[in-house]
């Protein structure tokens, strides 16, 4: 039997990258679609990467972008996939505001294209298509749990971009017969998580602040409920929408929300970190009461770190201190205050359970995180000069 080929625009992101190892374990041939940059943006898919001059490549890149149709086409044309899993998006809500027009020509028009280009090859019967919808469709609260029937009310023009990009898959089902479905993923986190996304950004500063690299970390609204599951889990959900015996739309969620303070005292449990929040609104302070040291050299343990009691004895000289505090440049000018998804769906017809717990999946990012940065600090020990980022 011949091999399964699938086409992933955003290949490069967070989800891509696991589904894109996904796909290869069960036996595709995996394209996806990588923007031009000016430095490498591969960092994600680096290790599935095999010089095409070798024997065996499943793997294939391709230079595009959702911006440009004809680019579209001609990937769409040469690949003929049998499933495209449509995930390329400026997916960060608060740039969005900053970015409202690019942001619905690559996650509104940019799904329109993929839609035209299979339909305008003739390969409306052969090519499935995944549209990587999102709870934020939901936006402003109508009710909770959130499930497929939920009405939608978006609240940024990343958002409302989807909700273009949500339709229209459905209309090119409804019109054209094709095999096209939304999955509307609630939150989903992993050590792959951009850096700007509110989980990885406590993660990644709680791990600097422990280290000595940083003093502080500043976030926005910490009262916003997000349902957070893994990443891992949520695309083996993805390639299953495209195997069940028709095209549907569904939710995808793990059923438990928790607040965004609640996910900063969770992320410090495991760096043995007691933080307590006092004050309210923009004067909210997030203070280390206590250090649990065996926690703390526990997790040490788990990642192979050399110098534990200096860190150890560190830690306890951050015990009294304020390390978050709120910025107001992280609030956004409308809010989506709950998010909570009801999956039963997905469950009862596709079987689906999500396999890794908020614990686990926090547990495994505070360990990437220090152990991503401690590496920054055995350079700096070492003499060497590591330019701060100025991307978060
Ligand atoms: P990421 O931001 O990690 O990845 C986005 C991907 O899209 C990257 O590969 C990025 O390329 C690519 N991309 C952005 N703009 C363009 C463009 N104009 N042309 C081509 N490629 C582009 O997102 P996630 O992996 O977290 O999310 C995947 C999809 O799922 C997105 O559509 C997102 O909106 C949606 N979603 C995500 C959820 C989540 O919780 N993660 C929940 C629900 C929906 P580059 O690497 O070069 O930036
Ligand atoms: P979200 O994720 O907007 O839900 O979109 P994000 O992690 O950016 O924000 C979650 C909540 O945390 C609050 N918050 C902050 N957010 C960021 N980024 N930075 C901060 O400092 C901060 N402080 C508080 C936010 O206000 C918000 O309420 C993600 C993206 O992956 C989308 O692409 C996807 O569609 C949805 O999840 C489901």
């Amino acid at each position: 039997m011949s091999k399964k080929v699938a086409l992933i625009t955003g290949i490069t992101g967070q989800d891509g990258s696991y589904l894109a190892e996904f796909l290869l374990n069960k036996g595709y041939e995996v394209h996806g679609i990588k923007r031009r940059t000016s430095l490498f943006n591969t960092k994600r898919i680096d290790h599935l990467y095999k010089d095409p001059h070798e024997e065996d490549v499943n793997f294939f890149l391709h230079y595009g972008d959702m911006t440009d149709s004809m680019n579209l086409t001609m990937i769409i044309e040469e690949v003929k996939p049998d499933e495209i899993y449509n995930l390329a998006a400026q997916s960060h809500v608060a740039v969005s505001f900053e970015e409202p027009e690019y942001t619905a020509n690559a996650d509104g028009i940019g799904t329109l294209r993929i839609l035209e280009a299979v339909r305008l090859l003739g390969l409306t019967d052969k090519t499935k298509i995944y549209q990587a919808s999102t709870s934020e469709l939901y936006g402003l609260v109508q009710e909770v749990p959130q499930n497929e029937k939920t009405p939608f009310y978006p609240r940024s023009p990343y958002a409302v971009a989807k909700l273009y990009a949500y339709w229209i898959t459905v209309n090119y089902r409804e019109a054209y017969n094709m095999f096209a479905c939304n999955g509307i993923l609630f939150n989903h986190e992993s050590p792959r998580r951009g850096e700007t996304f509110v989980t990885r950004k406590i993660t990644r500063g709680l791990a600097r602040i422990l280290l000595g690299l940083d003093n502080k970390l500043y976030l926005g609204n910490l009262s916003a409920k997000r349902d957070w599951g893994h990443a891992k889990d949520y695309v083996e959900m993805m390639w299953m929408i495209l195997q069940y015996e028709k095209p549907e739309d569904w939710v995808i969620a793990t059923g438990r929300t928790i607040e965004i303070r609640e996910f900063v005292r969770l992320a410090g449990q495991y760096l043995g970190l007691n933080i307590v929040f006092e004050g309210k609104g923009i004067d909210e302070k997030g203070i280390v009461e206590s250090i649990d040291e065996d926690i703390f050299l526990e997790t040490l343990d788990d990642i192979d770190i050399y110098n534990k009691d200096h860190l150890v004895n560190y830690a306890k000289s951050l015990i009294g201190k304020d390390i978050i505090n709120v910025d107001p440049k992280y609030f956004r000018p409308t809010e989506v205050d709950l998010l909570l998804g009801d999956a039963t769906k997905a469950k009862e017809k596709l079987g689906w359970e999500p396999k890794i717990t908020l614990e686990e999946m926090t547990k495994e990012m505070v360990e990437n995180d220090l152990k991503e940065n401690y590496q920054e600090l055995v350079l700096k020990k070492c003499g060497f000069e590591v330019p701060k980022s100025c991307g978060v």
